[in-house]
């Protein structure tokens, strides 16, 4: 090294801030600073030994040593005996006990669950790592690393934890030919081109993760499912993934297509009661479990969104849940009947209809019919994962049925991983919202695990859809809804603040000021999110028929599927009331549906879900619904251009890799929330004709919409729907190269330049900003998002900071289009900086 670079190497600071791509997650095993690692390795044995031999005991011993390597940069020593000295012992509950001398006797551990203690005994120091099944044994190793790189004291420690309940499942969309529906890191880690995967090294990572978790069961393919997975030609295959998964303690989940038996098995018939189907399923079955004889079950979405189901032959959930449990039954296998049934045809012009009421609707009425290894999988509002939607009835009706709650990691409509949404905080007030079942006592969290009406099981699913990119869902922040989940399932008590807290260390580390902003963002996410996309109870106003990204007021409306907000010239909201609306406040338990049926008790948060009012309404927070809607828009853009400002502070404390991507990220996101304020203001400013008290709708500050440019080359071109363009409308090439220019006219001074431009998936159009004859910015317009269109989801912003301006200078805007993509623009902002 030249004296010169050794000086450069000297000055780089924090040297141990490595490029890190996300692949690690939560389970970096980061090295910790020698104080800390010097305590640990004082106090843990040097010496491990497994008193098991089964594939997922061995894989807690290899994690442990792979975890102390990494945190305290020394290699346990791996004995079949535990030496007088003592070691870490890993092994089943009456095991350990034996092995290590003196651990008193206590009561049996839970299945899954696990025990740590240390014990001293004169000079000897034993750790056991004592588990209530194999997989007990691998989650009590995890939780030991964890608390290890959270710098927890281990010299008093003896923890029991089990978990809240059996069922902690992930599902999957991924479809055979290696996409994945509603998925937003990358293709299939499981399958492509209509096969699994040769390298499936990615699943046994990915394994890894979850197993950190607890999570114990995972399903491999779409909901929306292609019949062929029941084919012969496809056991081998899933066989290779149920053995990737397997040292992790992870079981194997299939999706299954109602009409199987026709489609796929050749009968005349799929009709559930038909003797010859139920014969065929239990046939299926059975070479199922032949192939992955630890199957943990089966998963079927029936009569929705176009799938077939038991209505075709005019039989019932229950009809159709039983004959696939009843194959599953001998081999212990569950079966999941996805709550999320409704028409997606229904008649809009008729009030009283309602998406909201179709699970309770088809469901309770069943209760007590299921099978006991059918479990009812409920998504966690009446919707379909909304931003704001109360929790379902139907988790405090089903008295007699095993149910499942079924929560979204993976951010379909919530800015798709290119914005940052901590989903843990929906999730628990979704858990914790009590549906007085029996009485006051009874949150959803005991219901789905089966506490509160004595079930034999259920518990949490989690549609995760992970891709093969390196930090698996998009984005590094969206880890932290992964990471949250799990934790949830294992324990729903856990605070918001602990899970966001815990996840930002464990892939952050231990910096506070990193902690405390990370961990700050991700808390008021959801809300600042909320806020500006569909506050008091709207749901979120995306393009609900499309793509569900960008923002699209009426593409709820009109249409049959149902997730109306009846947002008007007069008013807003969904009359779901028993006197004059839906009725589907009345599906809940009675003192929770008098609270919701009245204006006066129905929290503000959840007023148009469940009532239809004028724009004037005044809200318990003493305002009116339409000033709130403005301030919230408001409030909500302000807040995420403050996630950029804070991020920024934390340069050379983040590794540059992820401070970078993170970065690009939160100055997308501060772009869109922009877009949403104005398209979603502008919207209820021309319904409502109801001004901004602050004035601040329809004047933006030192906007210059395009259009209003000196143009050349460019033509004018309606954005569709027209909240989504500023003005409705923005200007989009029509020659190989073309320009925009405007003449500034204010004060000499330094200003920053905002861009608004659209970036479509259908080419990479260039950019370049000059000042008079100087270029001062330019760049490749080659995101990708969810559209080909000049929209909002399209809408994108580039800030070209500390620009000198004087008066007369031309700012112009030269744009080369590519592909479909024309280079378009919406409006340019010209903002003075602060001094
Ligand atoms: C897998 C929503 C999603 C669909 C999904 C469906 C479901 O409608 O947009 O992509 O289909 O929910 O949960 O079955």
């Amino acid at each position: 090294m030249s004296g010169k670079l050794r000086w450069l190497w000297a000055l780089v600071p924090l040297a141990g801030l490595h490029a890190e791509t996300g692949a690690d997650a939560w389970l970096r095993y980061a090295a910790l600073d020698a104080a800390a690692a010097r305590r640990y390795v004082n106090t843990l044995p040097p010496v491990v030994v497994v008193l098991g031999n089964s594939p997922v005991e061995q894989t807690a011993q290899r994690e442990l040593i792979r975890g102390i390597r990494g945190m305290l940069g020394v290699t346990l020593r791996v004995s079949s005996t535990v030496p007088a000295e003592g070691a870490i012992v890993l092994g089943l509950d009456p095991a350990v006990r034996k092995a290590v001398p003196g651990t008193p006797a206590g009561n049996p551990l839970a299945e899954d669950g696990y025990a740590l203690s240390l014990r001293t005994a004169g000079t000897a120091r034993h750790l056991s790592i004592a588990g209530g099944s194999e997989r007990g044994v691998l989650y009590g190793t995890f939780a030991l690393l964890r608390k290890i790189a959270l710098g927890e004291a281990m010299e008093a420690l003896n923890e029991h934890s089990a978990p809240y309940a059996p069922v902690r499942w992930v599902n999957h969309w991924d479809n055979l030919d290696g996409t994945i529906e509603r998925g937003y890191g990358g293709r299939s880690i499981f399958w492509d081109k209509g096969v699994v995967r040769e390298d499936l090294s990615r699943v046994s990572e990915y394994g890894r993760l979850l197993a950190s978790l607890g999570i114990n069961g995972c399903s491999i393919n779409n909901v929306n499912t292609d019949p062929r997975i029941l084919t012969a030609e496809y056991l081998p295959q899933i066989a290779r993934i149920a053995e990737a998964f397997r040292p992790w303690g992870v079981r194997l989940v299939l999706s299954v297509d109602f009409g199987s038996p026709q489609r796929v098995g050749g009968l005349a018939t799929f009709d559930p009661l038909d003797a010859g189907v139920a014969a065929w399923w239990k046939a299926k079955t059975d070479e199922l479990y032949r192939a992955v004889p630890d199957l943990a079950g089966l998963l079927l979405k029936a009569d929705s969104e176009g799938r077939i189901g038991p209505s075709a032959y005019g039989r019932t959930h229950a009809d159709a849940a039983n004959v696939i449990a009843r194959a599953l039954k001998p081999h212990g296998g569950l079966f999941f009947y996805r709550g999320f049934v409704y028409d997606h045809h229904m008649d809009w012009r008729n009030l009283k209809n309602d998406r909201a009421r179709a699970a309770y609707d088809n469901f309770n009425r069943l209760d007590g019919q299921f099978d006991d290894n059918v479990v009812i999988q409920i998504k966690h509002g009446p919707i379909d994962f909304q931003v704001r939607e109360p929790a379902s009835p139907l988790f405090g009706a089903l008295e007699h049925t095993n149910q499942a709650i079924e929560l979204q990691v993976t951010q379909e409509y919530f800015g798709q991983a290119r914005q940052l949404v901590f989903l843990v905080p929906m999730w628990k007030e979704a858990l914790d919202f009590d549906m007085q079942a029996r009485g006051a006592g009874t949150p959803v969290k005991a219901l789905v695990a089966g506490k509160v009406f004595q079930r034999p099981t259920g518990g949490f699913v989690g549609v995760s859809n992970v891709g093969l990119d390196a930090n698996w869902l998009g984005n590094h922040m969206s880890q932290a809804n992964l990471y949250g989940y799990g934790r949830l399932a294992w324990n729903p008590d856990l605070t918001s603040q602990q899970i966001a807290a815990e996840w930002t260390r464990l892939t952050f580390g231990n910096d506070p000021q990193v902690v405390q902003t990370i961990e700050s963002l991700q808390l008021k996410s959801w809300r600042v999110f909320e806020d500006y996309t569909g506050p008091l109870g709207l749901q979120t106003l995306t393009d609900i028929v499309g793509n569900h990204y960008g923002v699209s007021v009426e593409a709820s409306e009109r249409n049959g599927w149902g997730q109306w907000h009846r947002s008007d010239e007069k008013g807003a909201g969904m009359d779901r009331t028993v006197a004059t609306g839906t009725g589907y406040a009345g599906q809940y338990r009675p003192a929770v549906a008098k609270r919701y049926e009245s204006l006066a008790t129905c929290p503000d948060e959840l007023l148009l879900f469940f009532h239809h009012v004028p724009y004037t309404h005044m809200l318990h927070s003493g305002k009116t619904v339409i000033q709130t809607l403005y301030d919230l828009h408001y409030d909500g853009a302000v807040s995420v251009e403050g996630y950029v400002n804070s991020w920024k502070l934390l340069k050379g404390r983040v590794d540059e890799r992820r401070y970078a991507e993170v970065l690009a990220q939160l100055e997308y996101h501060a772009g869109q929330a922009q877009v949403w304020r104005d398209a979603v203001n502008n919207w209820f400013h021309r319904a409502s004709g109801i001004a901004d008290a602050k004035g601040r709708v329809g004047h933006q500050p030192g906007r210059i919409e395009a259009e209003a440019m000196t143009l050349e080359g460019y033509a004018e071109t309606p954005v569709t729907p027209w909240e989504g363009g500023s003005g409705g409308k923005a200007v989009a090439c029509q020659a190989a190269e073309c320009s925009a220019a405007t003449r500034f006219e204010g004060k000499a001074g330094w200003y920053t330049v905002r861009v608004q431009y659209f970036d479509q998936n259908n080419g990479n159009a260039r950019y370049r900003v000059k000042v008079g004859e100087q270029v001062v910015d330019e760049w490749t317009a080659s995101n990708w998002v969810p559209t080909q269109k000049i929209d909002s989801s399209s809408s994108t912003r580039r800030s070209v900071t500390g620009i000198a301006l004087r008066p007369g200078d031309v700012i112009r805007v030269e744009g080369t289009p590519d592909g479909g993509e024309k280079a378009a623009l919406d409006y340019l902002e010209v903002l003075p900086e602060r001094p």
